[in-house]
């Protein structure tokens, strides 16, 4: 995609969040949910964050893009009292002070909504500045933003890193999910399970797709599930009536 098509998306207002569900793997209440940016074309076509974000990042303006992310997660949290909500952020933000500053000027009268942000950073992008990483998560903090670490294990795994950035929650990736059925991947689970309960982390499995997953991580100890067993990414709208209709 080209620079203009994003930007002018941008300006149109034609960037908008999915939600989708994170449950409890307790009780399958929906705790909150994660937001997942799309772009609509001039011609009407939906595109995927993924399918766009590495056209932003090389035309330099996947700032203006999470901006917009961050914008639009707000303005749904604030619409949407009920829930909580988690955003996505490209690895060259998790480099941008400004996101924070932005976070800081678009909540300064109401900052109980910022306290219901989660802010999701990819562990390959953690790992690439350690030192930035921490000072980008501790301005987070300061402002009252949960931390969870995306896709945790797709990246260079390592749990001193971890223990380092602290975070609120961790999103085991979903290829360990889905392959809860091998021993190995099990004992992956296993472990960081048990390593984020001593160290005080929530952990959502990602990718749940069906019934015996979903057994599989509940007895594994995982706090939280996400995936298309519970619920597709959907507008704001149909997932408060989804969640309400419970
Ligand atoms: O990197 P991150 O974990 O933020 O990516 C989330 C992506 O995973 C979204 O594009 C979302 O649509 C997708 N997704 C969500 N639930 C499922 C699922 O159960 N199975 C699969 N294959 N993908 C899912
Ligand atoms: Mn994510």
């Amino acid at each position: 995609m080209n620079k203009d098509d994003i930007l002018l998306a941008i300006d149109h207002d034609r960037l908008f969040l999915l939600l989708q569900p994170i449950v409890t793997t307790l009780t399958r209440r929906t705790v909150f949910h994660e937001g997942l940016l799309r772009l609509r074309t001039e011609t009407g076509d939906v595109i995927n964050a993924a399918d766009f974000i590495i056209d932003a990042e090389r035309h330099n303006i996947v700032r203006d893009v999470d901006r917009r992310a961050l914008q639009l997660a707000i303005l749904a949290l604030e619409k949407h009292r009920g829930f909580d909500i988690a955003v996505n952020i490209s690895s060259l933000t998790t480099a941008d002070f400004s996101w924070v500053q932005t976070l800081d000027e678009l909540t300064l009268d109401r900052r109980g909504v910022v306290r219901r942000l989660i802010v999701e950073i990819t562990e390959t992008a953690a790992i690439d500045d350690i030192n930035r990483t921490l000072s980008f998560i501790d301005s987070l903090r300061e402002l009252g933003a949960r931390i969870a670490i995306d896709d945790y294990g797709a990246g260079h795994t390592n749990f001193t890193n971890l223990n380092l950035f602290a975070p609120d929650i961790v999103k085991i990736d979903s290829s360990y999910v889905q392959k809860y059925r091998e021993a190995n991947a099990r004992a992956f689970v296993e472990a960081l399970v048990d390593l984020s309960q001593t160290l005080g982390f929530e952990t959502v499995a990602e990718g749940v797709e069906t019934e015996a997953c979903a057994k599989a991580m509940s007895s594994l100890g995982v706090t939280y599930m996400q995936g298309y067993l519970f619920g597709q990414p959907a507008l704001p709208e149909q997932s408060v009536t989804s969640q309400s209709s419970r």
